[in-house]
């Protein structure tokens, strides 16, 4: 399974896709030229990677995205985020519109924080703080697995810790902040002040390098502000993992290593220091955490859906049939999936109604027919139904389809629309408060072992999102086609609860029904 990660900065954004691993399988970057138009310029150049690279979109699960800003907690909104104009927007939601797979929101110092913490330099710590040293100073906290956001949601805000009494406005409405005068913008001030106008951070570091006492001094007043406000953090937390990311990273002697210096000297120590170093995976962190933390979301998702199976009889062993009916039951299956075909709605002839109802004493089962025939109205009639039982009939099959939806209920069952891939999804609207499924076909109905087709994962995850703002949950979304070991955990993840296994999975060759069971519902 891969997941993406994108990395937005101010008018730069990066992306890349972590695989199962947690190792990068490619990144790319691209400058936005709208950023009121973000989302769709991201999107056609994710396509364009994802096809230079080989991947295709339906193979990616997930999507974190970093952001410079505050998020909430659930990683749903971006709550100010001023180089995007974005304040209180549901920005997830626009990203999962576009992509059609989960996306999570989560800020940026905090996503690096949690790469480094699952992939990079910090694996194996308990407690992380890692400080990126860039124009200014962002920090993130991982304790014990979890990114700490802070009952207000402003955890990590050491860059805004007053450090100079009266000192030089901040960004933040204050005066005097830390980051004024120890991260990048803060340093270029004093070299200005130093050195003339014009000079920067890296001439500051030159001049000290070149044995300027001034700038020494100058240098040595930011290690002890910043080492003073660190030192406060790993007293306060007490880590066992300090990094420092960022772009002052490259200042490794004259910048870096005396900062570690200072907080070896004055951190209260019960014994044990903290491990003091470099961040492992640098410009990449915040995208490889982003993802990270879209997959671990997305897997941990509050009201986890249930996924329930559905055992396609047309692809059991007709010669054994009974057996292959217990042995469904046996593996935990909650449906059996009743194909019925006409040979003129679909160009194949399959299960007339009396074998089903034949079938029926073989199993406690309920029975989930999916009538592909002309005059389904006819088919129904002759069903032996019980409650519990479901019945999807086509929506292109017939013009009476409110018809044969009253009839499916007057017989105790409940009763669902099937649409074939081309038919939109609005078709329904006028049946949806009177059926209890909704079978979005994912290959064109007719034949067991086809491949999926390519629109199934962004129609079932706009399915999905059709049925939650209609507030209609407690609908079923039923998937029918190709529901491979592969196919199944993406098809999960964009919003389909119920899965027609057949030949792809539950009865691929080579695995009995309790093994292709199991397999996938481990993969869920
Ligand atoms: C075919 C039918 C399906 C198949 C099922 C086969 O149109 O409606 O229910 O039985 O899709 O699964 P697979 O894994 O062979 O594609
Ligand atoms: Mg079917």
């Amino acid at each position: 399974m891969l997941h993406l990660g994108i990395d937005i900065g101010g008018t730069k954004v990066a992306l890349g896709i972590i695989d199962d691993d947690n190792k990068l399988v490619f990144k790319s970057k691209l400058m936005v030229s709208d950023i009121d138009n973000i989302v769709e310029e991201i999107k056609v150049h994710l396509d364009k990677s994802l096809a230079e690279n080989g991947i295709a979109l339906c193979d990616v699960a997930t999507c974190g995205i970093g952001v410079p800003g505050t998020v909430s907690d659930d990683g749903r909104t971006a709550i100010k985020v001023p180089n995007l104009n974005l304040e209180n927007a549901a920005f997830a939601e626009e990203f999962e519109n576009a992509l059609g797979i989960p996306v999570c929101l989560v800020q940026d110092s905090r996503a690096a924080a949690y790469g480094e913490y699952r992939a990079g330099n910090a694996k194996g710590a308990k407690t992380l703080i890692c400080i990126a040293l860039g124009t200014g100073i962002g920090t993130g906290v991982v304790i014990n697995g979890e990114i700490y956001n802070g009952a207000l949601g402003a955890a990590g805000e050491l860059g805004h810790v007053p450090a100079v009494e009266n000192g030089r406005p901040c960004g933040c409405g204050k005066v005097g902040c830390v980051e004024k005068y120890a991260a990048g913008r803060g340093l270029d001030i004093t070299a200005a002040e130093l050195l003339g106008e014009g000079k920067t951070a890296k001439d500051l570091f030159a001049a000290a390098e070149n044995g300027c006492d001034k700038a020494k001094a100058e240098i040595a007043n930011a290690v002890e502000i910043l080492g003073r406000t660190i030192v406060s953090a790993c007293n306060l937390l007490s880590p066992d993992c300090v990094l420092f990311t960022g772009g002052l990273v490259g200042q490794k002697e004259l910048y870096i290593k005396p900062i570690i210096k200072y907080i070896e000297e004055h951190v209260y120590s019960s014994g044990k220091m903290p491990k003091l170093d470099i961040a492992l995976l640098d410009a990449d962190a915040p995208l490889v955490g982003a993802a990270l933390v879209g997959a671990d979301r997305a897997k941990a998702a509050p009201n986890k859906r249930q996924a329930l199976l559905s055992a396609s009889v047309m692809c059991a062993d007709l010669l054994n049939l009974g057996n292959s009916l217990k042995e469904i039951e046996e593996a935990g299956i909650q449906f059996i999936h009743a194909d019925i075909m006409d040979n003129h709605f679909v160009p194949n002839l399959m299960l007339p109604p009396e074998m089903y109802n034949k079938m029926r004493p073989a199993t406690k089962l309920p029975f989930d027919f999916h009538i592909m025939a002309e005059n389904p109205e006819s088919i129904i009639e002759k069903l032996d139904l019980k409650e519990g039982d479901i019945v999807s009939v086509h929506y292109e099959s017939t013009i009476h389809l409110q018809r044969a939806i009253t009839m499916i209920k007057e017989k105790g069952a409940i009763p669902a629309v099937a649409i074939n891939p081309a038919t939109p999804l609005e078709s329904v609207s006028e049946v949806i408060d009177q059926i209890g499924m909704l079978l979005v076909m994912t290959v064109n109905p007719g034949f067991a072992g086809q491949k999926i087709v390519p629109n199934a994962f962004e129609k079932v995850a706009r399915a999905r999102k059709m049925l939650d703002q209609l507030g209609k949950k407690d609908i079923l979304l039923q998937v029918d086609g190709n529901c491979s070991f592969e196919n199944v955990p993406k098809l999960y993840a964009a919003g389909a609860d119920v899965f027609v296994v057949g030949t792809s999975s539950v009865f691929k060759k080579g695995l009995t029904i309790k093994e292709g069971t199991d397999k996938l519902m481990s993969l869920l």
